[in-house]
């Protein structure tokens, strides 16, 4: 097949000239945006010079008469994006979240009084009652997954249980007092059979510390409780001092964010509380004013305020506050402008600037103008594309999961799902200096929110629902999670050669599946990303609002001013991964890949040259001991980490492997022995660590983690027991992070593009050669047989195709659905109970 192209585009075809040209050209628009689009199709058969003509307004395009082209007939309508039906490759999605018939029967049958759990319905519960903090499915046994798998059936299908997480606030102090019982439930649907037991194996402590437990269903049931006996009383200091008030009314100017974590081993319950002014991103207009409260035990009346701190003084009491205050002895900050009136700045309004050129013209976007090419099951929640196909499973901890990953119909990865994610600060104040968040405390999967079609995905990707349980009931995300296939713009491989079959490239495309979580001040987005060579990356891009601390001079080496008071406070970020990797079935062993220099010696070196030569050499050891299995990048990265199967060799008798590859950023935890991030997130301290799979080390951490630093209910370390790990079914636990230095950039929000870190996995010797070359969206070239023609070539058979696209819908974005814990749907939710729900305590606003 022959083809013509135009080298370059003439410059002096964007003559003034044409330029001025307007008149007829809204009459001959539609023909002309036409002639614009075959023209660059693959056709290539007219030589056509396209003049873009640009106005301030609007956009046209126009042409010049093609010689010898026929007249073009008008294009026509491209596929709708939708997905075709997928082929999982079992009917039932082993790890689907429960449905709300199951969660509601699961509630029905735990507050049933035959159970004797005493429970008091959460909308109602005290601190003191029984109730349900949450819900949620129990994922089956690994083996029993694999046996459905190999043979699905009705016989082979294993059993469904939840897990259930109960407050037990009623427990007698003669029982040990209130405390958090985990249990599994089932098996599904409720019949005469079903049990409740108490889930224990997974945690390294018997008890789960009711000074540990999450946020119910009113999560402001205690901070306000307290901060208000005292608050009020402050109003006409703060005002002067801050310029606000905390009053407990719908005005209030000031509110309240806490650091975290509570407790060091579950005995105490305390935390800083830090005050900002009630604006856009309150996150950065800290107003320098700490209380350090005990909120202990479920008896409120209990709860304490223990001290106060304003401008590196500490009182006792407010009393002691107000004394320094009124007689002139408090030391006040220097007035600042910006504490006053100046706020906008941190919201996302855009700033008054000129527009940039061209800018008001939308930017280019993705069509598949041949349709999709993943195909979805919406109801399973399975997703394959190009040889590649995962289920997805969803829940409150970590939110999106991956399942039963295939590449070209083997099982790679049984699971991939997230695990923790960190956030440690620095600082020389009370809040920033004692935070230490572990976001799976939070909610990673209740933080879930609906994206923004063509902004947070592309307008043809396919979103799919997420479903969560709030102990008041539960939240349906419509657009929980996006998939799309989109074009790298960079060929995956490419060679410009001469000799016949040398010369030609394959497209590079990628399939992402996406969600992104907001925990607070700060976004996540989460990708998976598929790629045609068997490669998998997993990003984590980070954006939102910095914690920002009251910036002054004190705070020098703890971060960056950003504003004339606000700081950006210096933290790690690191998030964990689960990868269970079976590199050609369960028994895999841990590679250890490394280069050195070496000077050798060789009888045919010249004698011009010196008789010895400096090189690299690689060196292969297998890690056999668990304990050596907690490891970091190699210097330089000179090597790295896989697993290998070492029975199954490829053609090249090399056995088959998969590497983890680092993307960006690939980092681990600064800080080493913080008493506030101590055991409870020791994982943070590699780049990666493998470890043989068990079922009862399903994951690396557990919300309740974050509050117990120096006795958790997950210690990892502890995975790690001195087992040999050579041919066993092992699990790689990666980390991805940023050591964020923050900057006047970071405000109002940090940038995606630089807080982003990912790590690859990639086939080492997986496959014989580089499965990617079976692409047929590739092209060969061969030299033209006529000096000077045109090269011909291959594309095989696949061809540019050229159609209109569908319409963009105008921009819709909807809340939540919410349902009772009775299944039936709840009245839509105000924008003020949403940020309740979604903020918890990191921004709270006193109630009275
Ligand atoms: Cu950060």
């Amino acid at each position: 097949m022959q083809g013509g192209y135009e080298l370059l585009k003439d410059p002096d075809a964007f003559s003034l000239e044409s330029a001025r040209r307007t008149t007829h050209r809204r009459l001959l628009y539609s023909v002309l945006l036409i002639v614009g689009l075959v023209a660059c199709s693959s056709v290539y058969v007219f030589s056509s010079r396209v003049h873009i003509v640009l106005g301030d307004e609007s956009y046209q395009t126009e042409t010049l008469p093609v010689p010898n082209s026929s007249v073009p007939r008008p294009l026509d309508q491209c596929a709708a994006s939708v997905p075709l039906p997928a082929k999982p490759p079992a009917p039932v999605n082993l790890w689907a979240s429960l449905t709300l018939d199951e969660t509601v029967s699961i509630h029905k049958w735990l507050t049933d009084p035959a159970r004797g759990l005493d429970l008091v319905s959460a909308d109602k519960a005290n601190l003191s009652d029984n109730s349900i903090f949450h819900i949620e499915v129990y994922r089956p046994v690994k083996a029993d997954a694999l046996a459905y798998l190999e043979s699905p059936s009705q016989e082979t299908l294993p059993a469904r249980y939840g897990r259930v997480s109960i407050h037990l606030g009623a427990r007698p102090e003669a029982e040990g007092g209130p405390v958090i019982k985990d249990y599994v439930v089932g098996p599904l649907p409720v019949s005469d059979e079903t049990t409740l037991k108490e889930l224990t194996e997974i945690y390294h402590r018997d008890d789960i510390p009711y000074n540990a437990r999450g946020f119910g269903a009113n999560p402001f049931s205690e901070l306000p409780y307290l901060l208000s006996s005292y608050m009020p009383r402050l109003a006409h200091v703060t005002q002067d001092l801050f310029g606000g008030v905390a009053l407990g009314l719908e005005n209030d100017t000031l509110i309240a964010g806490a650091s975290g974590p509570f407790s060091f081993d579950g005995s105490f319950r305390r935390t800083w509380v830090s005050w900002r002014k009630n604006v856009a991103g309150p996150w950065l207009h800290p107003v320098n004013f700490f209380q350090y409260i005990d909120i202990s035990g479920a008896d409120p009346k209990q709860w304490k305020l223990l001290k106060l701190v304003y401008n590196h003084q500490i009182f006792e009491n407010v009393d002691d506050f107000l004394e320094a205050y009124n007689n002139g002895t408090l030391r006040r900050l220097p007035e600042r402008p910006d504490q006053r009136d100046d706020v906008e700045w941190s919201s996302r309004i855009r700033p008054s600037a000129p527009q940039r050129d061209l800018d008001h013209l939308p930017g280019p976007r993705q069509v598949s103008f041949a349709g999709l090419r993943f195909r979805v099951d919406r109801k399973l929640q399975y997703v394959s594309w190009m040889g590649w196909g995962m289920y997805l499973g969803f829940d409150r901890d970590m939110g999106m999961s991956l399942w039963d990953i295939r590449f070209l119909g083997d099982r790679l990865i049984y699971e991939l799902s997230p695990q923790e994610a960190m956030a440690q600060y620095a600082g020389n104040d009370p809040m920033q200096t004692t935070t230490a968040w572990l976001d799976r405390f939070f909610g990673m999967g209740s933080a879930v929110r609906d994206m923004l079609p063509g902004y947070d995905c592309p307008y043809e990707a396919v979103y799919l629902p997420a479903t969560t349980y709030t102990s008041l009931g539960m939240i349906t995300r419509e657009r929980a999670i996006c998939v799309f296939e989109h074009d790298t713009a960079r060929p995956i491989t490419r060679h410009t050669g001469y000799h016949e079959g040398e010369f030609g490239a394959v497209r590079g495309y990628v399939l992402t599946v996406r969600s992104v979580s907001t925990v607070g001040n700060y976004d996540y987005i989460f990708d998976y990303m598929f790629m045609t060579d068997g490669t998998i990356e997993v990003r984590v891009s980070a954006s939102g609002y910095l914690q920002g601390g009251f910036w002054e001079p004190k705070q020098t080496g703890y971060g960056t001013a950003i504003r004339d008071t606000t700081m950006g406070s210096l933290h790690d970020h690191v998030i964990n991964f689960k990868v269970d990797l079976d590199v050609g079935g369960l028994e895999n062993s841990l590679l250890f890949t490394h280069t050195e220099q070496e000077e050798v010696e060789q009888p045919w070196f010249d004698d011009d040259w010196g008789k010895t030569v400096i090189q690299q050499k690689i060196t292969r050891d297998i890690i056999e001991n668990e304990n050596d299995a907690k490891v970091n990048y190699p210097v330089n990265f000179q090597g790295g980490y896989a697993l290998i199967n070492q029975d199954k060799k490829n053609k090249w008798d090399i056995a088959r492997g998969y590497a983890v590859h680092p993307g960006y950023s690939p980092v681990h935890n600064t800080v080493v022995g913080s008493k506030r991030l101590l055991d409870n997130a020791n994982w943070a301290r590699y780049n990666l660590a493998v470890s043989r799979r068990k079922e009862t080390e399903p994951t690396s951490s557990s919300m309740w983690n974050m509050n117990l630093p120096g006795k958790p209910m997950v210690d990892f370390h502890k995975f790690f027991d001195g087992e040999n790990i050579t041919q066993q079914d092992l699990v790689l636990w990666i980390n991805v992070g940023t050591h964020h230095l923050p900057q006047a950039e970071d405000s109002p929000n940090t940038r995606t593009n630089t807080a982003s870190s990912s790590f690859f996995l990639t086939p080492l010797n997986y496959f014989d050669s580089d499965v990617s070359m079976d692409s047929t969206n590739a092209i060969l070239l061969s030299n033209p047989v006529k000096p000077g023609d045109p090269y011909t070539y291959n594309d095989y058979g696949v061809k540019p195709v050229n159609c209109v696209p569908t319409a963009v819908p105008p921009f819709e974005y909807r809340g939540l659905t919410a349902f009772g814990l009775d299944g039936k749907m709840a009245p839509p939710a105000s924008a003020e109970e949403m940020r309740k729900g979604a903020e918890m305590y990191h921004r709270i606003k006193l109630e009275l």
